[in-house]
Parts: structure tokens; C-alpha cells; sequence
């Protein structure tokens, strides 16, 4: 539309996409055959990358397309097989106008394959060197866990010597929590944030996207976290809205992911409008650009179309995302 110059040239930074989240079904083929990985005969989604990108527009559900997302994991192999993925996600995000990235990352799944936490961390550490070198763009990696395993296994592997030793070496600025969300509160999980927020690091969790807004209040009250990936169910309680927007708690909203994912109809029922009159802060990000059918660049497109908003409400968006970053203020001023 006559937006898209507008939007591209906006300065964005992303804080909620999953590295893992940006293997799209052509990547996947081409290091399944380059690793020697069979792909599921069972399934007839994999008969070709085409094939399985039309499955992936028929998502039912967070845990059916966290099946495939999980499933994908399997061709990630090498350092450069990390690398590779991370280098293709920010050079769309970069054509895209994003200056700023802050990236998650699922360690545990990747760890249980047998793929030590050196081989992913050296992997993606090479491509965000290589961004900010040739592209500008500067990032930072955002530990996640699991929600679906028990607690106790994602207190094991915060405390692993390599893990601790990548936050010491500030290569990694913070923690998540994603995953499955019903069933897995966040108050699960209250013995990785304590210690974690000690030592200093950023905290966030992914809530209210399939699970209730509790969940939100949950993640603020038991895990003091500093933002709320998705926070989309803030619009059940009143109360805790008005919370959030006292408090300037950044919500990471995707827009496309709850609709493909069926948390909203369509773009237009993802309470865009009501967080921008409430004066409460978010950024539009991608989740999972390659599962999802668009990049961050897309979602802004999709909400111009859907919401209709001012110059003005767009650089408010913009200027929050770029105050809520995890990077250093001199930073910030470069991208305001
Ligand atoms: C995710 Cl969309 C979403 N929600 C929860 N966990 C995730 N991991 C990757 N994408
Ligand atoms: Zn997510």
C-alpha cells in the first residue's frame, strides 16, 4: 500500500522474534539434506518445502505449531547451521528498517539433542558480530525456557557452568519464558528469575497469549519481570491495565502470530487501538517470521491496514520500542 515506504523507513527494533522462529521451510530442507537428516514420512507436510509452508498457514493452536517449530529443531546441528539462521533472520529484519534487535533463543531444546550450548552460542554470536559489522544492526540474545518441562530442568540448565559463564560474559543480556502456556504459570519458574534478576540480568516472560491475564499479573508479581511478551489478554482486567500503564511495563505484541495462531479473529481484534489509548507502551514484532508468513516490516503493514493509524501514534510506537530496549542510552539516542 502507499504506507509501505512510510513504514520501512520507520526506525524499528524488534524484541520478541525466536531465532528459532526464522527457519523457514526452504532453510530447513536445504540443512536437512546438507546434515543428512531424515524428515518425518509420516507426515505429508514434508514432501517438500512447499508443502510444508502451506501446513504452516493451517496452524490450530500455539502447541499444534510449537509441534512443527520443535520438530524443525532436528537440522540444527553445527555452529554454522546457527549461524546461517541467525544471518537470514537479520538480513530481512535489517531490509526491513529494524536498527535493533533483542532475540530469543530455546537452549534446552537443542541441549537434549545432544547440541552443546558453545555450538548455538558461537552460531548466533557470529552472525550478530557479522550484522552489526555489514548491516548496522545491533542485538542482543535473550535465554528462554521451556515452560512445557518441569521447572526443576530449566533451574539445571541456568545454573550449567557454560550458560552462567555466557552471562558473566554478557553475551547474553537477559531471560525469557516460552512455550506452551496453559497449564504452565508463570510462578513455576520463580527459581530462575530470583537468582537471575540478582546477577543482574533482564528479565521478561511470554504472557497472556493463550493463557489468562492472571498469567501477566503472575509474571509481574512472582517473576518482576521488566516486559510481557504478547500481554494480549491484558484487556480481561481492567485492573491490572491500569497497573501496567503506571507502572510503563512494555508489552512485545505480534500481531500476526496471534491471528495465525488463533488467539485474535484478524488483525484488527488485536486490542492495537485500546493499548494506545490506555497509554500503554508495546512494540509490533514477528515472533516467528518463518512460521508466520511475515516479518516485523509485514506486521507494521498489516496493523496500518487493519488500524488506520496517525504519523504521530506510529512514532510513539516507535519511540517506545526504541526506550525499551536493553541496549546502552547512547544507543537509543543514535536510533531516536
Ligand atoms: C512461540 Cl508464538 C510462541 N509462543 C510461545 N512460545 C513460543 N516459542 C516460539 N514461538
Ligand atoms: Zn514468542
Amino acid at each position: 500500500s502507499s504506507f509501505h515506504p512510510f513504514l520501512q523507513a520507520l526506525p524499528k527494533c524488534e524484541h520478541h522474534m525466536h531465532l528459532e522462529g526464522a527457519l523457514t521451510p526452504a532453510l530447513l530442507f536445504q540443512l536437512a539434506s546438507r546434515n543428512n537428516v531424515q524428515l518425518p514420512s509420516t507426515d505429508p507436510a514434508y514432501t517438500s518445502h512447499e508443502t510444508l509452508l502451506a501446513r504452516y498457514s493451517r496452524f490450530s493452536s500455539l502447541d499444534d505449531f510449537l509441534q512443527y517449530y520443535y520438530f524443525a529443531f532436528s537440522v540444527l546441528i553445527h555452529e554454522i547451521d546457527f549461524e546461517s539462521l541467525a544471518w537470514d533472520y537479520f538480513q530481512h529484519a535489517s531490509k526491513d528498517g529494524v536498527l535493533h534487535a533483542e532475540v530469543f533463543f530455546d537452549p534446552q531444546a537443542h541441549l537434549t539433542r545432544g547440541v552443546t550450548f558453545a555450538t548455538i552460542l558461537r552460531g548466533f554470536t557470529a552472525a550478530r558480530k557479522r550484522a552489526e559489522a555489514e548491516l548496522g544492526l545491533t542485538s542482543e540474545l535473550i535465554c528462554c525456557f521451556l515452560r512445557h518441562l518441569p521447572p526443576l530442568e530449566s533451574v539445571h540448565t541456568f545454573n550449567l557452568p557454560e550458560v552462567q559463564a555466557s552471562f558473566d560474559a554478557q553475551e547474553i543480556i537477559g531471560v525469557g519464558l516460552d512455550s506452551s502456556e496453559k497449564d504452565h504459570p508463570p510462578s513455576l519458574f520463580k527459581e530462575i528469575y530470583g537468582p537471575a534478576k540478582t546477577r543482574g540480568l533482564r528479565l521478561t516472560a511470554h504472557a497472556g497469549e493463550e493463557g489468562p491475564a492472571q498469567y501477566i499479573k503472575s509474571a509481574l508479581d512472582d517473576l518482576a519481570v521488566e516486559r510481557i511478551d504478547h500481554g494480549v489478554r491484558l484487556v480481561d482486567d481492567p485492573q491490572l491495565l491500569r497497573r501496567v500503564q503506571q507502572q510503563g511495563t512494555m508489552l512485545t505484541v505480534c500481531p500476526i502470530s496471534n491471528v495465525v495462531l488463533r488467539g485474535a479473529e484478524s488483525v484488527k481484534d488485536v486490542p492495537i487501538r485500546k493499548f494506545l489509548d490506555s497509554g500503554i507502551k508495546f512494540s509490533i514484532n514477528s515472533d516467528d517470521p518463518a512460521y508466520f508468513g511475515g516479518y516485523i516490516l509485514e506486521n507494521y503493514c498489516q496493523v496500518q491496514a487493519a488500524h488506520h493509524l496517525s504519523v504521530q501514534d506510529w512514532e510513539t510506537i516507535c519511540r517506545n520500542a526504541i526506550e525499551g530496549s536493553w541496549c546502552p542510552d547512547g544507543r537509543k539516542q543514535v536510533m531516536l
